[in-house]
Formats: structure tokens, C-alpha cells, sequence
């Protein structure tokens, strides 16, 4: 008999065995499977279905006067809708931008009218002629930025003069700028010609590791172009930041400074994290090498030096001098002397941009840095 019960039990975990196989293989292998289980709700996006990036802004009212405390904000925004339509044949007046987005208040500063925000992000942008691709850019980013209800400030930071372009330097500094204004949580470095197409990809740091957002960008196929990229667009906390040391000054004109930062933080014990390849998606706004940005031939040897030189080099080591700080009705501009560059020789010259400046904040400081 119990021989007999021995040979059934047998049969029966062959065929469960041989049944579990088959749903294995009908939901296709072990991925499906998985994230079959581990499905988190996150819609699969549709990016042949956009919305206009202006979707849901007027919604966004102050509440009546003589209402109690406002509430907190919730996590998830109730304004956000996705996929985003983008087009760069029409350059937005400055003038059309204000009024579309009449909550934005002086230096580009916003806080949620209606709740009381869980964040606060400051998008630090280097620039220097660029206007058409500036106009582009505050277009698509207010709107964008208000539907996650963030409280955020734009800082575009201009370097003064025709010496070479130093993109990394200028971060720093618009770093340092920032974190006058305002205790942010979070630092998004932004290219100026790169531009969001999803609003579910929000403009907050992740606590535990610096973030490369634009992960995903036409430029390169929607695809991550090597494993180490960090270029575009990133997100830092002020101690991440701090942490890494900044990132480096010595890098002028084009290239290597993105894979010297993403070198640097592992360096300071932190890893590269990133958003899911579906969210983390941007537009490049077409253009050639700017005059001025020419590729940078010693890139290879500073990438090659920065294990010595990251903790020298950086935020640590800054200096500048602000030539006018200005609170415009889109965003803050720090026009900053950060130097003539690398073969220049002699003190440090002052761009046209010195004799016209006339901000607040005019007279000049020199950072000292590391504060
Ligand atoms: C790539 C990276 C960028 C940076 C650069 C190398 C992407 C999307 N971006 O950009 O993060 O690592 O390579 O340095 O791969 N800019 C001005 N005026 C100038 C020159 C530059 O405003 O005259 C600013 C502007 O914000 C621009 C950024 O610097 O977006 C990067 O320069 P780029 O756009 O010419 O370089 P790109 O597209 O190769
Ligand atoms: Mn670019």
C-alpha cells in the first residue's frame, strides 16, 4: 500500500514539475517571470502619444485667501501626464515664456501655491551664447518643473569673456551660488540643449549615490552610449557634491570632464545611479562644437591623472570672481571671471562682460571655496 502511495506521489511532482515548466516557458524564460512579479504599476510609455508640455499648468492656483495651513504636497503629482510633444523650429520669445508661466517669480524661483513642497531642487545650467537653445530651454523646464510640484530656482551660470569654455568649473560655481540662495536637497547639472520628454522623471536626487539622468537621448539612439557615461544632465546632492569634491577646474573646452566626474565619484566610494531607460529620455537641440569649446587635447592626460589630483582639484580648490548676480524673471544669471584658461599666461583677465555689469551683487567676491 504505502509502495503504491509512493509511485502517486511520484507521478503527481513530475507532472506539477512538467506544468510549471510549460507556464514558465509560456510567459517567455525567467525575465517575464519576474518582472511579471516585480511589476511596479509604471505605465510601459508610449512616445508616439505626447502631451503639450503647457498640460495641467492652470490647474495650479493659489488656494482662497484666509484658507488654514496649506497641505504637504503628495508624493506622486496629480498634474503629471507623461510623454511630452517637442519641437525646436520656433525659438519662444522670452516675453511669451513670462506670461505662460506667470507663478515663476523673479530669478526664476518657484514654490507650489497650493501645497507645501517635499523638495527642493536648483538646476545649475553653464552657458555662454546660447540664446536661441536658453529660450528652448526655460520654455520646456518651467512648466515641466511646476507639474512635479517642486520648489525650484533656474541658475544659468554665463562665463564672462572668449577664453576657452570650461563647463565643469562653471558647475562649480553655480553650485556655490545656489547654496547661497537656498538649502536645496538637490543639484540637477544641466546641459542647456537637452530637454526632458517625460514629466515622470522627476527633478530629485536619489539619497544614496549621484544620479545620471539623460540616460536616453536622440543624440545616441535612446541608448546609454558606454556604461561609465555620466554627460547631459546629472543630479547631485549638496554632500554627494561635497563628497566628490566637486568636479574638476582644469578641464577647458570640450570633453573628458563628464568621464573624469563619473571617475571621481567612485574614487569618493559612490556609485553611478540611474533612472529606468524609458524615463530617463531627452531631446539634444542640434548644433555644432561652439567657437571657443574647441575639442580639449589634454583631456587624456588629465583623465589619466585624476586618482592624484581629485582630492586638489575641485571644489576646494575654486576661484572666481562673480561679475554680477541677477535676479531676471526666468531664472538667476551669475555671469562669473573663472580665468583665462590654460595657455593664457599672467593675472586673470576680465571678459567685455566686466565693465557692464551692474547686478545686486556687482563689486565682485572671490570664492574661497570649501565652505
Ligand atoms: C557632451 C555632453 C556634455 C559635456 C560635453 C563635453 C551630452 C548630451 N552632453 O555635450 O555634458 O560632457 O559633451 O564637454 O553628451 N555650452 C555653452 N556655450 C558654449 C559651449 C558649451 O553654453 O559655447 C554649454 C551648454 O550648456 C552645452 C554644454 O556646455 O549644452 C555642453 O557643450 P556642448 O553641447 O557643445 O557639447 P556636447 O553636445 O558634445
Ligand atoms: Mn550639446
Amino acid at each position: 500500500m504505502s509502495h503504491y502511495l509512493d509511485r502517486q506521489c511520484t507521478f503527481a511532482i513530475l507532472v506539477a514539475s512538467q506544468l510549471l515548466f510549460l507556464v514558465y516557458y509560456s510567459f517567455g524564460g525567467l525575465q517575464n517571470i519576474t518582472s511579471f512579479f516585480s511589476w511596479t504599476g509604471q505605465p510601459i510609455w508610449d512616445y508616439t502619444k505626447t502631451h503639450d508640455v503647457y498640460t495641467n499648468l492652470s490647474l495650479i492656483q493659489q488656494p482662497p485667501s484666509g484658507a488654514d495651513g496649506l497641505p504637504n504636497c503628495p508624493k506622486k503629482s496629480p498634474y503629471l501626464v507623461g510623454p511630452l510633444s517637442i519641437q525646436f523650429d520656433l525659438v519662444p520669445p522670452f516675453a511669451v515664456i513670462e506670461a505662460r508661466n506667470p507663478l515663476v517669480q523673479a530669478g526664476g524661483l518657484y514654490s507650489p501655491p497650493n501645497c507645501v513642497p517635499q523638495y527642493r531642487t536648483a538646476i545649475i545650467v553653464p552657458h555662454r551664447n546660447r540664446e536661441t537653445h536658453l529660450r528652448h530651454f526655460l520654455y520646456y523646464l518651467h512648466p515641466f518643473l511646476q507639474r512635479q510640484q517642486l520648489q525650484y530656482g533656474i541658475y544659468i551660470i554665463h562665463q564672462a569673456g572668449n577664453q576657452t569654455f570650461n563647463r565643469a568649473k562653471l558647475l562649480n560655481v553655480g553650485v556655490k551660488e545656489a547654496l547661497r540662495d537656498e538649502e536645496w536637497d538637490c543639484l540637477f547639472l544641466h546641459d542647456i540643449d537637452l530637454i526632458p520628454e517625460n514629466d515622470h522623471n522627476l527633478y530629485v536626487c536619489d539619497s544614496e549615490n549621484p544620479k545620471h539622468v539623460s540616460i536616453a537621448m536622440n543624440k545616441f539612439g535612446y541608448r546609454l552610449p558606454y556604461k561609465t557615461y555620466f554627460g547631459g544632465v546629472s543630479a547631485v546632492t549638496p554632500e554627494q557634491y561635497l563628497q566628490m569634491n566637486g568636479f574638476p577646474n582644469e578641464y577647458w573646452g570640450w570633453g573628458g570632464e563628464d568621464d573624469d566626474i563619473a571617475t571621481r565619484l567612485h574614487l569618493a566610494g559612490m556609485k553611478i545611479s540611474r533612472p529606468a531607460l524609458s524615463l530617463g529620455r531627452y531631446k539634444m537641440i542640434k548644433h555644432k562644437l561652439d567657437k571657443g569649446n574647441e575639442e580639449n587635447p589634454k583631456r587624456f592626460d588629465l583623465l589619466f591623472r585624476t586618482r592624484r589630483s581629485w582630492r586638489q582639484d575641485g571644489m576646494n580648490s575654486l576661484t572666481y570672481v562673480t561679475l554680477s548676480r541677477q535676479r531676471l524673471p526666468l531664472f538667476t544669471n551669475i555671469t562669473a571671471d573663472i580665468g583665462p584658461g590654460p595657455s593664457a599666461t599672467g593675472s586673470t583677465q576680465r571678459g567685455p562682460l566686466a565693465q557692464s555689469a551692474k547686478g545686486q551683487e556687482a563689486g565682485a567676491s572671490r570664492a574661497l571655496g570649501g565652505t
